[in-house]
């Protein structure tokens, strides 16, 4: 199967979001809305982009992936991974760790006739969001683990406080917890130049006062900024799992997780390598 042989008009809401037709009127206001989201509040999120059956599916089958995926529970550094934290004081939020626990679905176990990857491929869509992000280049990630994956989050899962080492991050939330499993974040906390330490402790211990929660809704296509704005992801709670789907794109062609990274994520499979 190719990407031509699916009306990807059946996955896409494409009335409602028209990243197929640059020039349109429509196309230039949600690129417009879309990045003056991201410059003030790091986070510009579509609801209802990918139809409801989509959703559905899409959730299917990732939640026949999940015996598959890897499981994930240790405490990280919300710095990026493998900071070493020896060397900042106890009480410091740079050597603070957060509970970290899901299952990720990885991009080589997602079928290749997956809507999912339908979506990840579809180049008009790839370049819309290089406009957003007003990248001159834009490549799909050539990660055989990551460059498409899914995070499965089951009751008392959490994606703890964290920066991400890309500069933006590509989500599709599919399936919402009964309650819990919120995301929350503190838009541009940190600057290229500026750690602003002190603003990042008082996120952690007052993350009701000091975090935006987005209200993200099953069909979103998300687009954040994780590498300046502190994150996480609460519990969940409940028996229905919080399903989200990642893309990773890059500025740079051929790029890749570390090796370390991906050895410490297939700890996590079933059948070890
Ligand atoms: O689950 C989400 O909505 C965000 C996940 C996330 O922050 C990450 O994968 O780095
Ligand atoms: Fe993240």
């Amino acid at each position: 199967m190719t990407i031509a042989t699916v009306d990807i008009g059946t996955i896409i809401d494409l009335e409602t979001y028209p990243v197929d037709r640059p020039g349109d009127p429509a196309y230039e206001s949600l690129l417009a809305a879309g990045q003056a989201a991201l410059r003030d509040k790091a986070l510009f999120s579509m609801p209802g982009f990918i139809r409801a059956d989509a959703v559905t599916e899409m959730a299917a089958e990732l939640d026949r992936l999940l015996p598959r995926s890897c499981r994930y529970d240790r405490p990280r550094s919300p710095w990026d991974y493998g900071d070493p934290e020896a060397s900042w004081p106890q009480d410091h939020p740079r050597a603070s760790k957060h509970p970290c626990a899901y299952n990720q679905v990885l991009n080589y176990q997602i079928g290749n006739d997956s809507p999912l990857r339908c979506v990840y491929f579809w180049e008009p869509l790839a370049q819309f969001l290089r406009r957003l992000c007003g990248y001159d280049s834009f490549y799909r990630s050539e990660c055989p683990h990551l460059a498409l994956s899914s995070k499965i989050a089951g009751e008392g899962d959490t994606d703890g406080w964290h920066y991400d080492s890309n500069d933006v991050v590509f989500s599709i939330l599919l399936q919402a917890p009964e309650a819990g499993g919120v995301f929350e974040y503190a838009p541009y906390i940190r600057s290229e130049s500026d750690e602003n330490y002190a603003g990042v402790a008082e996120l952690f211990a007052n993350p009701e006062g000091r975090a935006l929660r987005p209200g993200l809704e099953p069909g979103n296509l998300t687009v954040f900024k994780g590498d300046l704005s502190m994150h996480r992801v609460t519990p969940v709670n409940g028996g229905r799992r919080r399903i989200v789907a990642l893309f990773c794109y890059d500025q740079k062609p051929g790029t890749n997780f570390s090796q370390a990274y991906i050895e410490e994520l297939e700890q996590g499979l079933p059948n070890k390598p």
